[in-house]
């Protein structure tokens, strides 16, 4: 497989991030997203007119979207059935909206990062009202799923949902919107940080759970 791909790209990450999590296997090709703009030229448009990342390639298959990146992935490859499973229609249901739910934290929470980090011209403060709304929602359902015994955003194991939904949001603060507001999100960040096989961005570390260390 092939994933053209830039290191500061949230949505780039949710897709490392989901196949480091499987242990897949694949070969990265860098795009120069900023400050080369190669994503925006003929030979990359040739390969997602839109002119976003990532792009995955697997064969055949050329996919442009990182949440059918993330459902391709784990339908195609995901022997144990738990990152998108395909038994129980109400749980597909549910991944779906978190799916599109992502979709809105990257149009607010991103946008504001790629303001706050690359110069982009933005109503960052229009962009921040809605990744604050998004973000009290996403506090809301964490809160009920944790009084639930769940500490995943559709149940007690990790799904592409909220591979989708974490990027943007821990990396939120690089766009001015922090999370002291936000107890259950901040706890659901640092579970999915702990999950085996977890993989860094810059931004966006790993957790090192000290205590075990210092105790030996
Ligand atoms: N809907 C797309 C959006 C992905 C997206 O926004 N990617 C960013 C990089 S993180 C991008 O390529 N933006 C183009 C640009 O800002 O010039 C998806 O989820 O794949």
């Amino acid at each position: 497989m092939r994933l053209y791909d830039y290191v500061l790209s949230g949505s780039s990450y949710k897709a490392r991030l989901m196949m480091a999590l499987m242990g897949l296997e694949y070969d990265s090709v860098a795009i120069d997203f900023y400050p080369g703009g190669e994503h925006k030229k003929p030979d990359f448009l040739a390969i997602n007119p839109a002119g976003t990342l990532p792009v995955l390639v697997d064969g055949d298959l050329t996919l442009c979207d990182t949440q059918a990146i993330l459902a391709y992935l784990a339908r195609k490859y995901d022997t144990s059935n738990q990152w998108f499973p395909d038994d129980d229609p109400a749980m597909l249901g549910r991944i779906l909206q978190w799916l599109a739910f992502a979709g809105r934290l990257t149009d607010t929470a991103g946008a504001a990062r790629l303001h706050d980090m690359l110069g982009r011209p933005l109503d960052v403060e229009a962009a921040r009202i809605g990744a604050h709304k998004a973000l009290r929602e996403l506090e809301a359902h964490l809160t009920e799923q944790s009084m639930r015994g769940a500490a995943f955003l559709v149940g007690p194991e990790p799904t592409i949902a909220d591979i989708a939904c974490f990027p943007y949001t821990a990396l939120s603060p690089d766009g001015g919107i922090a999370h002291d507001d936000y107890p259950a999100i901040r706890n659901w960040l640092i579970a999915i940080r702990r999950l085996p096989g977890f993989v860094e961005m810059p931004g966006i570390h790993r957790l090192h759970d000290m205590r075990d260390e210092e105790q030996a």
